[in-house]
């Protein structure tokens, strides 16, 4: 027995002066709290004009009242909605008065919470209601209100069928000896551990430029002294942050601007140039320099048009985090520089700029925003969250293991299991029994 819920009461609408301002009731109180404060029980889900009513009967508002009965309201509750003018002081009123009926002060994220345990939403969903709220740019909305309707949750959730196809598959093979498994199970089992993989890394990289929306991408800028690093970082912030001077070695702590591309937070970090030589301080900076480029979202690695012998950085190819996007960028093409083009190397995405007369910045700024995943009218990028990216790793790791096809069946029946419940967790899903049911129903049959 789950003890019956209480009810709860917020206001719903932006604190300050609007319009409108919305108090918002959910539980079983709900039909005393419409009869304490409208003198009555408003039919479903239609507006009605009341007078809101404080304890002693003494009109505080005049509003809309809206009644959404269990269980088809946002929170799968009761709910109530009192629609009255958006003074602060009104809406405490009106709030207090549900409170002196019954209700208690909600905490952060309740309604949404409960629309959770009801089912109304699943985990990542619930989720994305935070993150459409907390939108910094349209194409971060557009990729949390996808989320919303549930675009990422029924993908995971697809994979998760198959998964437990597979698992149905890999689980009935189980109760044999390995040499008593016909070969081409086995083949059946790797080629859909493949697809699986294919998928999952699909859903990755979609997640990873949505976590990159909601949270920005960290670019490091590196290179040899001298080649304008601090400079262009000037450049694209738009002020003075950083010290520029013609001594190689100008920089040696960190430099952090952030710049806004239309929404997206793209935290930049300027480091000392990357030589041997250098005092005990340049030494310092630069081990920092690495660290950052280990760390690194994106890196931009300077070079300067008029020493090509800057273009060359075998340690900092080595050294890049994987799967992190590298630019080289030329600067100072403004000076009379050789047309080696040695600058440029195949494969490598590559800019030509001045960071003095701001020549080729543009283009700059329009790599930085596709790296951090920003499309123009963004299709199929969810707002993914940290967890979700861990929870998809977590799931991508146990699936390489299970695609290596050389292991016995139950090491791969175990690393299946991991995979499922890794994804299950995304949705916040917990049923490690219903894989049990499925099997008997399906496969007790002779076998
Ligand atoms: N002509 C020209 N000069 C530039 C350009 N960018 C930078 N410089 C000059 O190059 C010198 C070095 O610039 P910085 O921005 O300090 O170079 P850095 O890479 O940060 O150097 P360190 O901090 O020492 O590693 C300065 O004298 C700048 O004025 C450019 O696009 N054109
Ligand atoms: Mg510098």
């Amino acid at each position: 027995m789950t003890a019956r819920p209480d009810t709860i009461a917020a206001i719903a609408t932006a604190s300050g002066r609007g319009g409108i301002g919305v108090v918002r009731v959910s539980g079983p109180l709900v039909p005393a709290v419409a009869l304490a404060l409208a003198g009555r029980i408003p039919a479903p889900r239609q507006a009605q004009l009341a007078r809101f009513r404080d304890g002693n009967g003494a009109v505080i508002d005049e509003g809309i009242v809206l009644h959404f009965p269990a269980p088809h309201s946002y929170t799968g509750e009761d709910v109530l909605e009192l629609q009255g003018h958006g003074g602060p002081v009104v809406l405490r009123q009106v709030l207090e008065a549900c409170i002196a009926a019954g209700a208690r002060h909600a905490e952060p994220g309740e309604f949404t919470r409960r629309a959770f345990l009801n089912d109304r939403l699943d985990l990542a969903q619930a989720e994305s209601v935070a993150d459409l709220i907390d939108a910094a740019s349209a194409e971060a909305a557009r990729s949390a209100a996808r989320s919303l309707v549930g675009e990422f949750s029924s993908r995971v959730m697809s994979l998760v069928a198959r998964l437990t196809e597979m698992r149905l598959h890999v689980e009935a093979c189980i109760d044999f000896p390995e040499e008593e498994i016909d070969p081409a199970d086995r083949a059946w089992q790797a080629r859909r551990g493949e697809e699986l993989r294919a998928e999952l890394a699909a859903i990755v990289s979609d997640a990873r430029q949505g976590a990159v929306l909601r949270d920005g991408l960290t670019v490091v800028l590196a290179g040899a002294p001298n080649v304008g690093k601090s400079s262009l970082l000037n450049r694209l912030a738009g002020e003075e942050v950083a010290i520029v001077t013609p001594i190689p070695g100008t920089t040696r702590d960190h430099v952090r601007a952030t710049l806004v591309l239309e929404g997206v937070p793209i935290h930049l970090i300027d480091t000392a140039g990357l030589r041997d030589a250098g005092d005990e301080v340049e030494r310092i900076g630069i081990e920092r320099a690495w660290e950052a480029i280990a760390k690194a979202g994106a890196v931009m690695h300077v070079i300067d048009a008029t020493r090509p012998d800057t273009a060359d950085n075998p340690l900092l190819d080595a050294r890049l985090p994987v799967g992190a996007p590298r630019l080289r960028v030329t600067n100072k093409i403004d000076l009379p520089h050789p047309a080696t083009g040695r600058e440029d190397r195949p494969g490598d995405a590559s800019i030509r700029l001045s960071a003095r007369t701001g020549e080729g910045v543009a283009a700059l700024r329009s790599w930085l925003l596709d790296v951090a995943g920003w499309r123009p009218h963004g299709e199929g990028v969810f707002l993914a969250r940290e967890r979700h990216l861990v929870a998809l790793a977590e799931a991508s790791g146990a699936l390489a293991k299970a695609a290596d096809g050389t292991q016995p069946i139950e090491l791969l029946a175990e690393e299946l299991k991991m995979a499922q419940q890794a994804l299950g967790r995304i949705t916040g899903e917990v049923t490690p029994d219903e894989l049990l049911g499925q099997i008997f129903s399906r496969f007790c049959i002779g076998k």
